[in-house]
């Protein structure tokens, strides 16, 4: 058994992609299992917010472009569950296990969106943040998580784009649309800070999903380039992150900034932020109501066997 333990770290060390039919440690699956599966329910539930104003974007052309993003959501949701589905976990498990509350998505989605500026910065933001993270994915250790890394990723780069778009259409317009502008990146800088996951110090996964190759990079370290990546974006806008603590180190060539509050944090994930409630809910009913859409394909699809076995015979 330690030799194949053995076999199979040689095999990370040397960046050689782990395929589903190698053997693996449980372990190693549980996490990917895990890891992945969150990261679907979070594009899932993810669609939520921003779909909430579709029917109330502004122009035709913003309207067309926000029904896209949100539909690449549901796509990377897709890719995900397929990927965490050659670990030999179902489909229909990791769907039970985020409707009873048992699995994780991110942090981010339970939080309102009330005002259009929010669809801005939550493409330029939260976009912003998990392209950080999944850029280095494209690189994780299991072949199929990382292939599928590598469409997300370029999907996400004009979903962020389109969100930067939005607030700079704002920052240049009435002093009302300034004013949304700025209340919307206050609302959400600091639980985009939150994606990133706890500190190392209290990260119980990182240790060994660094060892493993499936993270490539810690979480403070994925949320110090983002803190530096949005310092100089913010200027272009013309407006200001809600950080008073923010300020160029020269000494160690990156920004200080402000403690997270991490009792918020970890309510959040615990299920008690502004909306988890509301999102589950969400999710659920629209399970429920597509009952009629999984039985009928379901029919079919057996009819066409049936079919073909006649054929055959
Ligand atoms: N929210 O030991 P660590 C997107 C949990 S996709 C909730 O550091 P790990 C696209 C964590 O699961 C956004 N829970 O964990 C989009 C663990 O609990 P567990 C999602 C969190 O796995 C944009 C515990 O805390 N992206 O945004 C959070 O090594 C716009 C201890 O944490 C991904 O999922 C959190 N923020 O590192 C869609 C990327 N942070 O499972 C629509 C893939 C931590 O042991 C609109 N995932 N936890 O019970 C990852 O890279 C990692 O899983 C981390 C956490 C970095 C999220």
């Amino acid at each position: 058994m330690e030799n194949v333990e053995q076999k199979f770290q040689s095999a990370i060390d040397a960046e050689i992609k782990i395929e589903p039919r190698n053997w693996m440690p449980d372990a190693y699956r549980k996490t990917l299992i895990r890891q992945i599966s969150q990261h679907a329910h979070s594009e899932i539930v993810g669609m939520l917010p921003e779909g909430a104003w579709i029917t109330r974007a502004p122009s035709l052309k913003r309207k067309a472009i926000l029904l896209a993003k949100v539909q690449d959501e549901a796509g990377h949701g897709l890719y995900l569950y397929s990927a965490a589905e050659t670990l030999g976990e179902s489909r229909e498990q990791m769907i039970n296990d985020l409707h009873s509350g048992k699995a994780k998505y991110s942090s981010i989605f339970n939080y309102p969106t009330i005002s259009w500026a929010d669809m801005g910065a939550i493409g330029w933001l939260v976009d912003g943040a998990a392209i950080l993270n999944q850029v280095m994915l494209c690189r994780t250790s299991y072949g199929p998580y990382a292939r599928a890394m590598v469409r997300i990723c370029k999907e996400e780069s004009f979903h962020q784009r389109q969100g930067f778009d939005i607030l700079l259409t704002l920052a240049n317009g009435t002093p009302e649309q300034k004013a949304m502008c700025q209340d919307a990146i206050n609302r959400w800088w600091w639980p985009s800070l939150m994606m990133f996951g706890p500190k190392d110090s209290e990260s119980t996964n990182s240790d060994q999903s660094m060892k493993w190759k499936i993270k490539r990079k810690s979480n403070d370290e994925l949320r110090q380039n983002f803190v530096d990546m949005c310092v100089q974006q913010v200027k272009v806008l013309g407006m200001t992150l809600p950080d008073p603590d923010l300020k160029w180190n020269e000494g160690k060539q990156q920004h200080d900034w402000g403690e997270i509050d991490w009792d918020e944090f970890w309510a959040v994930v615990k299920g008690n932020g502004p909306c988890n409630k509301e999102r589950l809910d969400a999710r659920r009913n629209a399970w429920n109501k597509g009952a009629w859409v999984r039985e009928a394909a379901a029919a079919h699809a057996a009819k066409q066997a049936a079919k073909q076995k006649q054929q055959a015979a």
